[in-house]
C-alpha cells in the first residue's frame, strides 16, 4: 500500500469481487486517486474468509469469474467444474496483481464510520485504527453474504472446545479424527457436511430445516474442454448477460404442466444427472419458481430421490423437506448419501431442540449431551444490509443508515440510496438475484460511467430521488410476489436473523432485464437521480 495521503477522489470499502473491480475502473480507467480499505488480512472477501472444508462455488467455474478483460479470461484456467475456495482466492489475488491494485488496498483496516459532509460535498471516513480520510465518492463493496449470523443459543460462550463460524474458519483448524458438530444445513452447512464426514472422527449434524439438495455434478474438467470454452467465451458471456440467473445455461421456456408426467420425470432426471441447483430450478421448466404445481412436481422428484438414497427410513424422514422449494437452490455431491455413514448422526432440532451449549458439547431437549471437540456454526449471514448497519454510516443531516432503513433496506437500482449522495453500493439492497460476478460487473461499470459523467459535467453530488427509490422498491416487491420465494423463510428476505425486519431484498427479474434497466436510466440522462451542481466538490 503506497502513500500517506488522506484525501482521495474515491474510497472503496471491501476487496472482494466488487471492490477489486471498482478500484481498477476508478483508478486505472478514470484516473482517479483511490484507496480501498479491507478489514481482512488479505483480498478476496468471501474467498478470503470462508476456508471451511468443502468451501467452493456453486456456480460453475467458467462463469464464476470476471468477464471484463478478454486477456484475463484467456489466461486463467480451471480444472474442476466448481471452484475450490483456494482457487478463487488465488484467482482474485492474480487479478489484483495483474492490474497493479495491491498498492492501493489497505488491508487489516476496518472502516468504522463514514459521514457525508454537506458543506463540502465530501465523505469523511474513519477507520478502526484511528485513521481519518476524505473522498468525493464512497463505494461500498461490503459484501451481501459477509456479516456472520451467530445465533443466541444459551451457553454459546461456555463451549470448551473449538467454536467457529464457517465465515471465520481458522487457518490452523484441523478436524481430522475429531468429534465435530455442525449447526446449519444451508449451502455452507451442506458443503461442510459432505467434506467433513470422511475426515472427522464423528460428525453430528444439527438440522433445523431439511433442504432440497440436488447433485452438483462436480468433477475434473479436461484441458480440451477448457480450451473449447475459452474459444466460445464471447457467445457464453453474451448469453450470461442476457439471461435470468446468469449461471451459464439456458433457462427453460417450457411450463411444467405443458408436458406429460413421463416427460417431466425425464427432464428432472436429465437435469439431476447434469447437476447444479440453479439449473434444476430454472433449467428444467420455466415455472418451478412461480407455479405451485410445477414447484411441487420438482419438490416431489427430489423427495423421491431422498427416499431412494437414504437407507434408514427415520433419517430419510428427517431429511425430507415438506415446504415449498423456494430458497436459493442448493447442490452438492453426495449430500444425502453422507447420512448413510455410521459416523454421521442427524439431529432434527425442530423435533429435538438445542437446549444449550455446554462446555462439553450440545445438549438437546431429550437430555442427551452430544460431546464435541469442534462446534461449527454454519448459521449463515446477516445478509445484504448487515455490514452497512455495522458501521456508523451517516448521510445528509447526519441521518444514520439505520434510521433511513428503519423499515428495511432500500435502494434505487441496487446501487444508491436517497440522502446518501455520492455513495454507491455494490450488491446493495434490491440488486439482482443471480450468479453474482456478472451482476457485480454490471453495477461497477454503471457506477464508473456515472462517476465519469459527474466528473465531466462538474456535478458535485448525485443521489436518487426518494420517488425513484420508492418506485424501485415497489417494483422489486411486485416481482418477488410473482414468485414462490416469499412463501418460505430464508436470508433472501432477512428472516434468518432474529429481530430483523422481513422485507424484499432482491430484484428477481433477472440480469438481462436488470442490465436493460441500467442502460435505460443511463440513456435517459440518469433518470431518477438528482445531480447537484456546485463548486464544493473541488474544494477537498
Ligand atoms: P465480499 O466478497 O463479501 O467482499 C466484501 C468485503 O468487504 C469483505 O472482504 C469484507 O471484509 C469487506 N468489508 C465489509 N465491511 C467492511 C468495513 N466496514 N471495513 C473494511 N472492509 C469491510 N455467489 C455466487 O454467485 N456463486 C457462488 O457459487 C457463491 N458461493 C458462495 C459461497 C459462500 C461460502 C459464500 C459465503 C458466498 C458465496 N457467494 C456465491 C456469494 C459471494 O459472496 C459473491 O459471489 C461474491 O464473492 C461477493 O463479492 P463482493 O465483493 O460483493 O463481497
Ligand atoms: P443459510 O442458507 O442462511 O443457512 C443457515 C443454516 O443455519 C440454515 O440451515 C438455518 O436453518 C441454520 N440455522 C440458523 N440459525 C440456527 C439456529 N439458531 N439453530 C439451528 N439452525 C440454525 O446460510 P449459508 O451460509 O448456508 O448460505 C448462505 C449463502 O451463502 C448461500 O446461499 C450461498 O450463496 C453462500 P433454517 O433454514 O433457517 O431453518
Amino acid at each position: 500500500m503506497s502513500g500517506t495521503t488522506t484525501d482521495f477522489d474515491a474510497i472503496v470499502i471491501g476487496s472482494g469481487f466488487g471492490g477489486i473491480y471498482m478500484l481498477h475502473k476508478l483508478r486505472n480507467e478514470l484516473g482517479l486517486t483511490v484507496r480501498a480499505f479491507e478489514k481482512g488480512g488479505g483480498v478476496g472477501g468471501t474467498w478470503y474468509f470462508n476456508r471451511y472444508p468443502g468451501a467452493k462455488s456453486d456456480t460453475e467455474g467458467f462463469v464464476y469469474r470476471y468477464s471484463f478483460d478478454r486477456d484475463l479470461l484467456q489466461e486463467w484456467d480451471w480444472s474442476t467444474r466448481y471452484l475450490e475456495q483456494s482457487a478463487i482466492e488465488e484467482y482474485l489475488n492474480h487479478v489484483v496483481d495483474r492490474f497493479d491494485l495491491r498498492r492501493d488496498i489497505q488491508l487489516d483496516t476496518e472502516v468504522t464510520g463514514a459521514a457525508f459532509d454537506e458543506s463540502r460535498n465530501v465523505w469523511r471516513v474513519r477507520t478502526g485504527d484511528g485513521g481519518e480520510f476524505t473522498s468525493r465518492y464512497l463505494v461500498t463493496a461490503l459484501g451481501l453474504l459477509a456479516k456472520t449470523n451467530i445465533p443466541a443459543i444459551p451457553g454459546i460462550d461456555r463451549f470448551a472446545g473449538t467454536l467457529t463460524h464457517t465465515n471465520a474458519w481458522p487457518a490452523d483448524l484441523d478436524i481430522t479424527g475429531k468429534r465435530v458438530g455442525v449447526i446449519g444445513t444451508g449451502s455452507t452447512g451442506t458443503q461442510f457436511i459432505v467434506a467433513a464426514a470422511p475426515v472427522a472422527g464423528h460428525l453430528t449434524v444439527f438440522q433445523r430445516s431439511p433442504q432440497y439438495v440436488v447433485p452438483s455434478g462436480n468433477g475434473p474438467v479436461e484441458q480440451a474442454e477448457v480450451d473449447e470454452t475459452k474459444r466460445n467465451f464471447d457467445a457464453i458471456w453474451d448469453q450470461v448477460r442476457n439471461s435470468v440467473v446468469a449461471f451459464g445455461f439456458e433457462e427453460s421456456g417450457v411450463e411444467a404442466g405443458s408436458v406429460s408426467e413421463e416427460e417431466r420425470e425425464r427432464v428432472f432426471q436429465e437435469n439431476w444427472d447434469k447437476g447444479n441447483g440453479f439449473r434444476f430450478m430454472f433449467g428444467t421448466f420455466a415455472d418451478i419458481a412461480t407455479n405451485p404445481e410445477a414447484n411441487e412436481a420438482a419438490a416431489a422428484f427430489i423427495r423421491s430421490k431422498i427416499a431412494q438414497i437414504v437407507t434408514d427410513p427415520e433419517t430419510a424422514r428427517k431429511l425430507t423437506p415438506t415446504e415449498v422449494y423456494a430458497k436459493r437452490p442448493l447442490c452438492n455431491e453426495g449430500y444425502f448419501e453422507t447420512f448413510n455413514r455410521d459416523d454421521v448422526t442427524l439431529v432434527s432440532v425442530r423435533e429435538n431442540a438445542i437446549e444449550e451449549i455446554t462446555p462439553a458439547g450440545v445438549r438437546t431437549a431429550d437430555g442427551v449431551e452430544h460431546e464435541l471437540d469442534v462446534l461449527v456454526l454454519a448459521t449463515g449471514f446477516d445478509a445484504v444490509d448487515g455490514n452497512y448497519r455495522s458501521m456508523d454510516l451517516r448521510g445528509r443531516d447526519g441521518t444514520h443508515i439505520d434510521e433511513h432503513w428503519s423499515h428495511g433496506p432500500t435502494s434505487y437500482l441496487g446501487v444508491s440510496t436517497h440522502g446518501f449522495p455520492n455513495m454507491f453500493m455494490i450488491l446493495g439492497p434490491n440488486g439482482p438475484f443471480t450468479n453474482l460476478p456478472p451482476s457485480i460487473e454490471a453495477q461497477v461499470e454503471w457506477i464508473s460511467d456515472l462517476i465519469a459523467s459527474a466528473e465531466r459535467d462538474g456535478v458535485a453530488a448525485v443521489e436518487p430521488t426518494r420517488q425513484a427509490e420508492d418506485g424501485w422498491t415497489e417494483l422489486c416487491a411486485t416481482i418477488a410476489d410473482m414468485t414462490l420465494f416469499p412463501k418460505v423463510e430464508s436470508w433472501i428476505f432477512g428472516q434468518n436473523v432474529a429481530g430483523k425486519t422481513s422485507t424484499v431484498m432482491f430484484y428477481m427479474a433477472g440480469i438481462g432485464a436488470y442490465r436493460q434497466k441500467l442502460a435505460e436510466v443511463r440513456g435517459a440522462g440518469y433518470e431518477g437521480l438528482t445531480m447537484h451542481r456546485g463548486a464544493a466538490a473541488a474544494a477537498v
